[in-house]
């Protein structure tokens, strides 16, 4: 499906506003029943129990055209990765010209499927279409911009998308910078600028740099450490770190694989194993396969034994379809089930590491239906919710809140997931009706009904922030080498007694100096010099001593000076 057919670039808000009326609309589909709570349940059962996705990439051919391939997808997986259908090259193969009916089809499975969906890969140096690659510098960045923001834009309201591998296999097998077309042309700037970008299109989907190599801890895997580390200390949105896991059994299971897999967690980002599996010299024998069951289970076990492992993601799931044969010749064999679909002693042991006998019984009983949201605080631009907590027999871990615009019509598009049973909303229009509705989760991924529908107006014009109070604000500038432009930080504070809900942040830039749209973590707006942020949903709200870091890139016609003065609700902010 063509979307958009455009010769010349359009104006960034005439993009997104054609992808945002051209979104699949949530879908919200009732939980299928799980299975009984069994020894021989499938992996997804027993990966929920244990607070863990275990997914699979998907091939659209099967996917669309086979039973038994289907039926192994629907019923072991609870997580998607499209194998090849949301790379470049298959999203917009020529300049702005976005296609997305293999991306679309993996949603469509997944969300009848109950199964969540990891996006992979916005910006790789493979797969990617030639037209980018023989870009100028500022032409790429501009490329890479309109990329993002449309593909990750057009799934950012869809709950069944949770997360997105931003930039893929950054480092050479030393660790150094690939030399890529990407770094070639951009140096490194483009990785921060691709999660910026990310970020901005979408502010829920978890953001992830993956590599292959960096499984245990090595040159590769450091430098992808002493980035990450970077990247984070510079207020860059990197939420996770995928380890690709493509193993061999000839070259040995990775060393420190478990402390690898901590010292990146102690970062403060979440992990996974995104591609895992196991290839071995063909033919097979049951000494190969034996040994690439404990490869699968050490690793399966690795993640369970760490906190902030999300889960395992297999590369595929039957030898039927995997790219081993292809790119290693005599190599093959490398998935748990075999081209017919039987399971091999890999699949046996992913089960059984994920059913250890120590996990509960898997929980298959939804928190219950939580209360009408009730509005309250309603100005001309915002307003909170708070309703009845959910209860659940394991626990309520959060909570969806689902929006339509109008009185009537319009469709629900989930625009929060807060974690207890309140939420600020933000960015509304004056005089103007929404609807609200909310639904809870659990740790297995059980969702309840949905709420009934709370209808709210906002009040006419003249609205604003909550409350003003005390705010403290650092602002850091940094000049770009060799080309006009710098990346701003700003440090918001909230340094009063109270909450600060809905803020707007004022200051006015230097002369020579503009913003270049969008920026991220707020909306950003410039008029003259004057420059407003106000809050996405989730940062609308600072506790007080509690900050959020928003940032943009801008331009200048000489000097990289600050701003003075801020002010937050009119009052004044302290500057550090
Ligand atoms: O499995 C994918 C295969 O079908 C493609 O031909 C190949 C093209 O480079 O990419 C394979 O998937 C890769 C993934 O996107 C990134 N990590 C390495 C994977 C195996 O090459």
């Amino acid at each position: 499906m063509i979307i958009s057919a455009r010769g010349a670039r359009p104006a960034r808000t005439a993009v997104l506003a054609a992808v945002a009326a051209l979104a699949v609309p949530l879908v919200v589909a009732p939980i299928a029943a799980a299975p009984p709570a069994a020894a021989d349940a499938p992996l997804r059962v027993h990966a929920a129990a244990r607070g863990k996705f275990i997914g699979y990439a998907a091939s659209t051919s099967p996917l669309a055209n086979e039973a038994a391939y289907r039926s192994v997808a629907a019923s072991e997986f609870n997580q998607v990765t499209a194998e090849n259908a949301m790379k470049w090259d298959s999203t917009e193969p020529s300049d702005g010209n976005y296609t997305f009916a293999g991306a679309d089809q993996v949603m469509a499975f997944a969300t009848a499927n109950n199964q969540q969906v990891h996006g992979h890969t916005l910006v790789w140096h493979s797969q990617t279409p030639g037209w980018v690659q023989g870009l100028s510098a500022s032409a790429m960045r501009t490329a890479m911009q309109d990329h993002i923001a449309t593909v990750v834009g057009r799934y950012a309201n869809n709950a069944a998308l949770v997360s997105w591998d931003v930039v893929n296999e950054v480092f050479d097998d030393n660790g150094n910078m690939r030399t890529s077309f990407w770094y070639n042309t951009l140096g490194s700037s483009y990785i921060a600028d691709a999660f910026r970008y990310a970020r901005a299109a979408d502010s829920n989907a978890r953001l992830c740099i993956n590599d292959y190599n960096v499984e245990g801890i090595n040159a590769k895997s450091t430098a992808m450490y002493n980035l990450v580390r970077q990247l984070r200390a510079d207020g860059v949105p990197v939420d996770c770190v995928g380890f690709q896991g493509h193993l061999a059994i000839q070259y040995g299971f990775p060393s420190q694989f478990r402390e690898n897999l901590d010292r990146f967690a102690a970062l403060g980002v979440q992990v996974r194993i995104t591609e895992l599996d196991v290839r071995m010299q063909l033919p097979r024998d049951s000494t190969k396969d034996a040994t690439q069951a404990t490869y699968y289970r050490n690793v399966v076990q690795g993640c369970l034994a760490v906190t902030a492992c999300a889960g395992v993601t297999i590369w595929g799931f039957t030898d039927k379809y995997s790219w081993v044969p292809d790119t290693f010749s005599g190599q093959g064999a490398a998935l748990p089930w075999d081209a017919n679909y039987s399971t091999k002693p890999a699949y046996t042991a992913i089960h059984d590491a994920l059913d250890d006998g120590t996990s509960p019984n898997p929980d298959t009983t939804p928190p219950t239906t939580p209360g009408t949201p009730v509005a309250s605080g309603v100005t001309s631009s915002g307003l909170s919710l708070s309703w009845t907590a959910s209860s659940d027999a394991v626990g309520v871990t959060g909570y969806d809140v689902l929006r339509a615009p109008g009185a009537s019509g319009g469709s629900f598009a989930v625009v929060g997931t807060p974690s207890s049973a309140s939420f600020v909303d933000s960015g509304l229009a004056a005089s103007t009706t929404y609807r609200y509705q909310v639904r809870a989760r659990d740790a297995a991924g059980n969702v309840s009904s949905l709420s009934s529908v709370a209808s709210v107006t906002t009040t006419a014009g003249g609205g604003g922030p909550g409350p003003s109070s005390s705010c403290r604000v650092a602002y850091t500038i940094s000049p770009w080498g060799g080309s006009p432009g710098f990346t701003a930080g700003v440090v918001l504070t909230n340094t009063g007694t109270s909450s600060l809900s809905g803020w707007t942040l004022a200051f006015t830039l230097p002369s020579g100096q503009a913003i270049t749209p969008p920026g991220w973590s707020a909306t950003w707006s410039q008029s003259g010099q004057a420059v407003t942020a106000t809050p996405l949903s989730w940062n609308s709200t600072l506790a007080p001593g509690g900050s959020t870091t928003i940032g943009f890139n801008g331009t200048h016609t000489g000097g990289t000076s600050e701003p003075t003065t801020f002010t937050v609700g009119g009052s004044s902010c302290t500057v550090v």
